[in-house]
């Protein structure tokens, strides 16, 4: 089987190729990232010499270089993680968030369409079902409200993906997974943005009354359900990722804290976030009752882990928070 997966050296695009390379040594996997600010080479290191594995720079939105790539590795599968995915960012540059997550869907799906693709997998998330009170889940039949540009263009995307199933009876799975944390992620993002500065000394942002809720998941869990989607998902059905684990942020940013012995007085309550959701919250039942999944980590298990990982990779996050890893993965492209 050939599997093109996008924006795999992104956080969980990195992770996910890591481990199915490795997993799966009878597949060839063709990754394609634009390499943007969130993309980064060094995260895949230590699989970049393997035989079944091959690196392509460029942009989901170009249709002939997708056209071109998938006719030239045979292409069988498309799983697609290429996104802009920081709401922050969104909030102050909506456009680039629909050229990435809108049209670079619709051109993937419709190359996919043309090239006889036997399936598509698009990664999206659980922030297009919107926000929810204190109580519910989000379950595979809520509708769709999402509130940010970033996740109004996740929305979008999964609307294409689905029409793509209803009207060319294409072969697509949805699949919408919860916040995701562990090593490899961006330090724009909640978790490694605390324990960076933590370690840094510097403040710990925390917006709003810090109330807010995530419902957190380990990266490699959420691999192992995209693994499963993957090899057992009914096609044109949408799955619901998540390990119910539910925290506040003043939560979180304490645990950290304490966890690394740092002082809470680190922590400054700052702005809101705009129209920042108040509580996601999945119900998993569809994915653990009809193809098998279970999480791995407790979030106990997978936070002391992480942190642990940050600790171990200082010259990891140091790079990127100090711009030198834009030069450093240039460097590393031009080279090849
Ligand atoms: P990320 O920002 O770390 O990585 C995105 C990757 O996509 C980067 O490597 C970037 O270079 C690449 N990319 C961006 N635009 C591209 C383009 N036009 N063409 C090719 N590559 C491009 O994101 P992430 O956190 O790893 O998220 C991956 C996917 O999972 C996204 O689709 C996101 O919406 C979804 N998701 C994320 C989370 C989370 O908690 N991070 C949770 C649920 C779903
Ligand atoms: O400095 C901060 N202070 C703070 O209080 C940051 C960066 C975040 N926050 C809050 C905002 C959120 O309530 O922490 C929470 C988590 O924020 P992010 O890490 O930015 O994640 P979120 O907005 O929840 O979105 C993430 O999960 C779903 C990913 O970025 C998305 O790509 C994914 O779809």
């Amino acid at each position: 089987m050939n599997i093109l997966i996008t924006g795999g050296a992104g956080f969980i695009g990195s992770n996910f190729v890591n481990y199915m390379v490795r997993k799966y040594s009878n597949y060839n996997f063709v990754n394609l990232d634009l390499l943007t600010y969130a993309g980064n080479l060094e995260n895949l290191k230590s699989i970049e010499e393997a035989t079944n594995y091959h690196f392509i720079k460029g942009d989901i939105c170009d249709n002939q270089l997708v056209t071109n790539l998938i006719q030239n590795h045979s292409i069988d599968i498309i799983i697609n993680f290429a996104a802009e995915s920081h709401v922050d960012r969104s909030i102050t540059d909506p456009g680039s968030f629909v050229r990435a997550n809108v049209v670079g869907t619709q051109v993937l799906l419709d190359v996919a369409r043309q090239e006889n693709i036997k399936k598509y997998v698009q990664v999206s998330t659980d922030e297009v079902y919107g926000t929810l009170g204190e109580e519910g889940f989000f379950t595979e039949d809520t509708p769709l409200q999402p509130n940010s540009p970033y996740s109004s263009s996740k929305a979008g995307a999964d609307l294409l993906a689905r029409a793509y199933h209803e009207t060319y009876g294409m072969n697509v799975n949805i699949t919408r997974c919860s916040n995701n944390y562990g090593p490899l992620q961006f330090p724009e993002k909640l978790i490694p943005l605390m324990i960076s500065n933590a370690l840094e000394g510097k403040p710990l942002p925390v917006y709003g009354d810090g109330k807010n809720v995530r419902d957190w998941l380990h990266v490699e869990d959420h691999c192992s359900a995209i693994d499963l989607v993957l090899h057992k998902g009914v096609s044109g059905e949408v799955y619901n990722v998540g390990g119910h684990n539910e925290k506040t942020n003043i939560d979180i940013v304490e645990t950290i804290i304490d966890t690394l012995g740092a002082s809470r007085e680190l922590i400054t309550y700052v702005e809101d976030r705009l129209g920042h959701d108040r509580r996601y919250a999945i119900d998993p039942e569809k994915l653990t009752t009809k193809l098998g999944w279970t999480p791995k980590y407790t979030f106990e298990s997978g936070i002391k882990e992480t942190i642990q990982w940050y600790l171990d990779n200082r010259s990891w996050w140091e790079r990127i928070k100090s711009g030198d890893y834009m030069n450093y993965y240039k460097k590393q492209y031009q080279d090849k």
